[in-house]
């Protein structure tokens, strides 16, 4: 292994993971650049090993998008509509936010994600009402919900700080952040794709804020359009750097673009080779993230199972209804049972693990 370490430019980069030594920016951008793809998998499965032994965690959970009206007219979006009165734009009431979840109550859900588009007409109400009425429905239910993104569109509407923000939302019942909205932290891929919404420092800084207030959250990024191998390295080194403040991330999620139907159509979808080898680079450069996941619905699901021996230990969970990536192109089912994840799982040849939101083991009784 080590002359083809060598021969692959590898060996000194494999050397410092042995020896515990943090990747540098250089480092990371070496190993997008190397030949031999699978020898970048190889080494991340190894820390990955490390970390997680053979181990792939999945949930038991279900998205709801109350409402794709959104003001920020990101390029990469093929799911939000700017005006309430457009075709397609549609905001659910509450009570139909709230059957969403009434109808599931024969399924052993432990996690609700809500991702909204940025509605310039709702009252903050809205959204504590909302997680109330989960609560209310299911007590024990956790609730992932709202990016960095939508808390600082909510501050900037209803005049709050954004501590304000997640303090109230929390006391009405909100658990944690989801990850998006990072897309790429570099001010110039910013300025071209995502220029109206909120910046990098204050993405960071909501997550900073939401660890100091004890939540726990993801952090994602949108790879695949007009950042370079430089770019991403930038931005896992920029989640590494807050880790290391706060330990409040969970998972890093490298999210594939999805090219139809958006203001970036004549861009060609990222390869498997690409996807393989970003969910690699992260496992290698964020050492100090306990998860990579490879959400399914973005990668296909035949590349999330390979992604398992390229760094990832995570597959996300059963989903089950899902606008964003699908409006975008995707042609992954909008669901999987808990039991074709455990099937896909073991057939890469790992071991299935039912998590609930902060990597608990969930045992169901049999
Ligand atoms: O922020 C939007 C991305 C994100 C496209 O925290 C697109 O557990 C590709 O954040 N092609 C929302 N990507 C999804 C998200 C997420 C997903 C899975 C798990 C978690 C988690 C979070 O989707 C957006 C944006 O970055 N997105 N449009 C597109 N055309």
């Amino acid at each position: 292994m080590r002359s083809r370490l060598r021969s692959a430019g590898l060996l000194d980069i494999a050397d410092k993971l042995d020896a515990g030594i943090r990747l540098s920016l250089e480092d990371g951008v070496r190993l997008f650049e190397a030949g031999d793809f699978l020898l970048v998998g190889w080494l991340a499965n190894r820390e990955s090993e490390k970390r997680n032994g053979g181990r792939t965690f999945y949930n038991y959970n279900s998205r709801i998008e109350a409402t794709n009206v959104c003001v920020a007219s990101c390029l990469f979006c093929s799911f939000a509509r700017l005006k309430p009165g457009d075709a397609d734009a549609y905001t659910m009431s509450l009570d139909e936010a709230w059957d969403k979840l009434r109808s599931r109550a024969a399924q052993p859900l432990t996690e609700i994600h809500v991702v909204n588009g940025l509605h310039p007409d709702l009252p903050f109400s809205y959204y504590t009402d909302l997680l109330t009425g989960f609560k209310r429905i299911r007590p024990n239910i956790h609730l992932k919900c709202f990016t960095a993104v939508e808390i600082a569109f909510f501050a900037d509407l209803y005049q709050m700080t954004d501590e304000q923000v997640l303090r109230e939302l929390m006391a009405a019942g909100l658990d944690s952040l989801p990850g998006g909205g990072a897309e790429i932290f570099a001010e110039r891929v910013r300025q071209k794709i995502c220029h109206d919404k909120c910046g990098a420092d204050r993405y960071l800084d909501i997550h900073r804020i939401a660890h100091r207030l004890g939540m726990r959250s993801n952090v994602t990024m949108l790879y695949g359009h007009i950042e370079t191998a430089e770019e991403r390295v930038d931005h896992m080194l920029r989640a590494r750097t807050l880790q290391d403040e706060t330990g409040g991330f969970q998972a890093f999620i490298p999210l594939a673009f999805h090219p139809d139907n958006n203001q970036m159509r004549k861009l060609p979808a990222p390869s498997a080779a690409d996807t393989l080898r970003v969910h690699a680079v992260a496992r290698l450069v964020l050492d100090n993230v306990p998860h990579i996941k490879a959400f399914w619905i973005a990668t296909g699901v035949e590349v999330a199972q390979t992604a398992l021996w390229f760094g990832a230990d995570d597959l996300d969970g059963t989903v089950q209804e899902e606008k964003i990536y699908h409006m975008a192109g995707s042609r992954t089912p909008e669901a999987m049972t808990t039991r074709e994840i455990e099937r896909l799982i073991r057939a890469a040849g790992r071991e299935p693990v039912e998590r609930d939101t902060l990597y608990n083991v969930v045992a169901h009784a049999v």
